[in-house]
């Protein structure tokens, strides 16, 4: 964004909150402040945490390659000549890691280009900026380029609060969301609520941003920021860069939170200056005052927030979380005894650093500080050890500087700057398929399947230093921190704590940019999409609402557990696939847990009662007999990634209720979007009513309105029924989305 833009942004902010603290009688925290100028209307606008809905006018848009494909799609359905407000589109998610950087990248770009061509050719219209594959994962490359203290921006993707290391409100939604924002409405959102963590002490040692975060996830759980904002602020905060303040907000994701700020500060302004941004560092010291909350917040941070946390980072020991989730967390030095008592396998079978969660100069210099004290001990790696740089230019610093020929000596590989290993789009040949085995990484995300594909990989995140020292020791009961490992001579070894400067103290290196501006006149250049494509499908709009109730509806799938994005439409090569709703719906449920057998992604033909077979095909079959389905789900339903496609399969093959213990904030909308009706049992008990040969109608549609219950009736083998009641979360205007079909629908 030009700074012009960011001053005008500023300029217009001393004024909206005079307005806000007069309406609301008391001061303003930094999220509301960010909120509050953003307001599509400030006037007309309901304020209330956890209940208004905000129409809110973005400053930017971020669209990668897997989700962007349905989000451009969507929004040409819109009929718009240009995007309405400054965007990009990156290409990441789609590179494969297999052999290191160079020959990944020639293989990606050959096996995507229809993809990439689809892409490139629609920025270049629609006037949107498009980074190569190549140049660096979205939400790295957003940090570097994009991000500003105060700024709001959606992104097509969970990580988007990434943003929030350098004091931006950045939100991840899904594609549908994007599009509208793109095609000029404004973006809603639910009021959230504002959890305050209060930061004391001083990071040290060992001690690192992600383990700030690993230790709140352990805290909160996986659901313990739904709907709320969480903003980060109190003198501890200052010890903490820029980037690792990107790590934190990054994974505020794996909370399910709306998104994560920090106030503005000067680490915040060294890292603008850093990546060529003086003048936004500047601007944003002159309007300091309004990219922090207001000094009665920051007194009294109990009435202000709804909830308060408070870190001593002085005491605040290294974490590490896994396997399966990112909230089983405990300090590094009591993972050995739990590795015993579980009977999970020690050894490493790979240690992985980078991708967008953690990649930042600092980062990679305080792994390659470890490294290095394990080379002068004479020391070798024990298990492979990859390396996925965030960006180009972090890839070329690094490299200059040395840090890549110390991961090299190591035995390391460096990968592309994209997703890989993160994405279940890396190509192992060390483990068999289905054998248990444990990897440790630096990234943000461990649900089974994530990096490799398989269910059996047990995987645990921790900081990039802490990851690298378990690579020269192999082994998961090694406490870095504490324990000792063999040196050659056969004389224990242990690691001092690892050093790291935040910033290149050279300056950023420069590589080949990979940045491609829009073309002057987007009227002459044509969207490809070819005609014969397996890749890419044109959307057909959903068919409206019939008017009628859902009467006896079958049901497809009951889940049991975590139903994350990842079991509902999984990643790695179905990737492949996003841009093609038909083919990629061949993947739907094939994770979810079937809670009437226990086996994963398949199901009983509810009415043929064949068994064996995907939920897909069955989908296909009842969807061939007009016969339309609902789904049941557990808790945090949807929890992860934004791909709107675990909405818009289940839509396109005929489902029409889902109903779930609770839902995570972007699945929800997600559902919404797409015409299917997202409930909630008021009851969670009645989850465990429903049976595998019950057929479920939902009535008094006709009448369905915001805040009112929902009657679902449960019809039972035997002739007898069961009606309870259900809530959902719709507004008026999203009956309207229900109603016409889609939200897409409703717009036109
Ligand atoms: C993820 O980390 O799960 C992803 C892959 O980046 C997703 C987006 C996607 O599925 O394409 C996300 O976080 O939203
Ligand atoms: Fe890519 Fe992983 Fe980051 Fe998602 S979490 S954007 S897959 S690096």
């Amino acid at each position: 964004m030009a700074a012009d833009q960011i001053k005008r942004l500023y300029e217009s902010m001393p004024a909206r909150l005079d307005r806000a603290r007069k309406r609301f009688g008391r001061a303003l925290t930094l999220a509301e402040k960010i909120l509050v100028s953003h307001a599509d209307n400030f006037d007309t606008q309901e304020w209330s945490r956890g209940k208004a809905q905000l129409r809110l006018r973005v400053d930017r848009v971020a669209l990668q390659d897997a989700t962007g494909q349905m989000a451009l799609l969507q929004f040409m359905q819109a009929g718009k000549k240009q995007v309405a407000v400054p965007s990009t589109v990156h290409c990441d998610h789609l590179i494969r890691a297999q052999s290191g950087a160079r020959e990944d990248m020639e293989r990606a770009i050959s096996e995507n280009r229809e993809v990439y061509n689809f892409l490139h050719s629609a920025s270049k219209k629609y006037g949107i900026g498009f980074w190569k594959p190549g140049a660096g994962i979205i939400h790295q490359v957003v940090l570097e380029n994009y991000a500003f203290p105060g700024g709001l921006m959606i992104g097509a993707d969970s990580h988007t609060p990434n943003a929030g290391g350098l004091g931006m409100a950045a939100i991840g939604v899904g594609g549908a969301d994007c599009g509208e924002a793109m095609a000029g409405l404004a973006w809603e959102v639910l009021d959230p609520k504002l959890i305050g963590i209060r930061l004391t002490g001083k990071l040290s040692g060992w001690s690192s941003a992600k383990d700030i975060i690993t230790y709140l996830c352990g805290l909160l759980t996986v659901k313990g920021g739904t709907n709320k904002i969480i903003e980060y602020f109190g003198p501890g905060a200052e010890s903490i860069s820029a980037t690792g303040k990107g790590t934190i907000c990054n994974m505020g994701a794996e909370l399910g939170a709306t998104t994560s700020l920090f106030h503005f500060d000067d680490r915040m302004a060294a890292y603008l200056r850093a990546t060529d941004r003086a003048d936004q560092a500047a601007l944003a010291e002159r309007s300091r005052e309004h990219l922090v909350a207001d000094p009665e917040v920051l007194a009294d941070p109990k009435k202000h927030y709804d909830e308060v946390v408070e870190i001593n980072l002085s005491e605040l020991e290294p974490h590490i979380v896994g396997p399966h989730s990112p909230d089983r967390a405990r300090p590094v030095s009591r993972l050995a005894a739990e590795v015993k008592k579980e009977g999970w396998p020690p050894a490493i079978k790979a240690a992985l650093i980078g991708s967008c969660t953690n990649s930042s100069y600092e980062d990679m210099q305080r792994a390659a500080h470890i490294a290095t004290q394990a080379l002068k001990a004479g020391l070798k790696a024990k298990t492979p050890f990859l390396v996925t740089p965030g960006s180009e230019r972090i890839y070329q610093t690094i490299k200059r500087d040395g840090i890549m020929s110390t991961f090299e000596q190591i035995g390391g590989t460096v990968l592309a700057n994209a997703c890989g290993p993160c994405i279940g789009q890396w190509k192992r040949s060390d483990v068999a398929t289905n054998e248990v085995n444990t990897i440790v990484s630096s990234f943000n995300r461990n649900f089974p399947g994530r990096n490799d594909g398989s269910a059996a990989t047990m995987s645990f995140l921790t900081s990039p230093e802490i990851v690298t020292a378990m690579a020269f020791a192999g082994s998961l009961e090694f406490d870095p921190v504490n324990g000792t490992i063999p040196g050659p001579d056969g004389r224990p070894f242990r690691f001092t704590a690892p050093e790291g400067e935040e910033l290149p103290a050279r300056g950023f290196a420069k590589g080949e940019e990979g940045f491609e501006a829009p073309a002057a006149d987007g009227d002459r250049v044509e969207v490809q999409i070819p005609a014969d494509s397996e890749r890419l499908q044109l959307l057909q709009p959903f068919p409206r609402w019939d008017g009628r109730d859902f009467i006896e509806l079958p049901i497809l799938v009951k889940t049991k557990g975590k139903t994350t994005t990842d079991h509902i439409s999984p990643a790695g090569t179905w990737l492949r696939y996003r841009g093609h709703l038909d083919k990629i719906s061949d993947n739907m449920f094939l994770g979810a847990v079937n809670a009437f057998t226990g086996e994963a992604g398949k199901g009983a033909n509810p009415i043929t009662g064949e068994t064996g077979k995907t939920f897909t095909q069955v989908a296909r079959d009842l969807r061939a007999r007009g016969t339309s389905w609902v789904v049941i789900g557990d808790e945090n339903y949807g929890e992860g990634s934004s791909r709107e496609h675990a909405a818009m399969s289940p839509r396109y093959l005929g489902a029409k209720v889902v109903i779930v213990k609770s839902f995570a904030r972007i699945h929800e909308t997600n559902l919404k979007k797409q015409g299917v009706l997202p409930l909630t049992f008021a009851d969670p008990k009645d989850y465990d009513r429903f049976e595998q040969t019950d057929r479920v109608s939902v009535t008094g549609l006709a009448l369905l309105a915001s805040g009112k219950p929902v009657d679902v009736t449960l019809h039972k083998a035997d002739g007898t029924t069961v009606t309870i009641k259900c809530l959902h979360t719709l507004t008026e205007e999203q009956i309207g989305w229900f109603k016409a079909g889609s939200a897409l629908n409703a717009l036109k």
